[in-house]
């Protein structure tokens, strides 16, 4: 089953919204197969954000998700990595459909509250960074045949 690596943004972690964010996740079916809090530096942070180098929000971006702790996690499931987009929105606040995270709690593009990986080898490439040398567990859930049919 797919694997996708979301990351709780400081904003979320300072208004108290973390595991608001983790919950609505959760409560959609994904399950949980890795989490930690850190505190990113600019080191772990340039390698997750390597494809926005150069872009005029880059230096912004880094100064924003180095800021305060933040919560990397691993979510499990049928196509994870696109419903964990769904469930997040669109990258602009202001144009994620209502309902999602980032409409729900979001106004602006760099307040945007939470990551998660763009596609499956995004997914792959980021839990290796965030999640280097500790492996996700692989866990049978109690109500995973009341979310996954297979
Ligand atoms: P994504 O997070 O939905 O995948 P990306 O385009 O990959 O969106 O951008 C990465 C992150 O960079 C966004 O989530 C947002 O925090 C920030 N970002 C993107 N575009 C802008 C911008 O124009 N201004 C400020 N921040 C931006
Ligand atoms: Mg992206």
């Amino acid at each position: 089953m797919e694997r996708t690596l979301i990351l709780v943004k400081p904003d979320a972690m300072q208004r108290g919204l973390a595991f608001e964010v983790l919950r609505r996740l959760e409560a959609r079916g994904l399950k949980p197969v890795a989490v930690r809090m850190l505190q990113a530096d600019e080191a772990i942070s340039s390698k997750h954000y390597a494809e926005h180098v150069g872009k005029p929000f880059y230096a912004g971006l880094i100064e924003y998700i180095t800021s305060a702790p933040i919560i990397a996690a691993v979510f499990e499931g049928t196509d994870a990595v696109a419903a964990a987009r769904q469930t997040l929105g669109a990258t602009r606040p202001t144009e994620a459909a209502p309902g999602t995270i980032r409409h729900d709690f979001g106004l602006e593009i760099g307040r945007n509250l939470v990551h998660g990986s763009a596609n499956l080898d995004d997914a792959a490439r980021e839990i290796g960074i965030w999640f280097e040398g500790q492996a996700p567990i692989d866990w049978k859930r109690a109500t995973d045949a009341w979310v996954f049919e297979g």
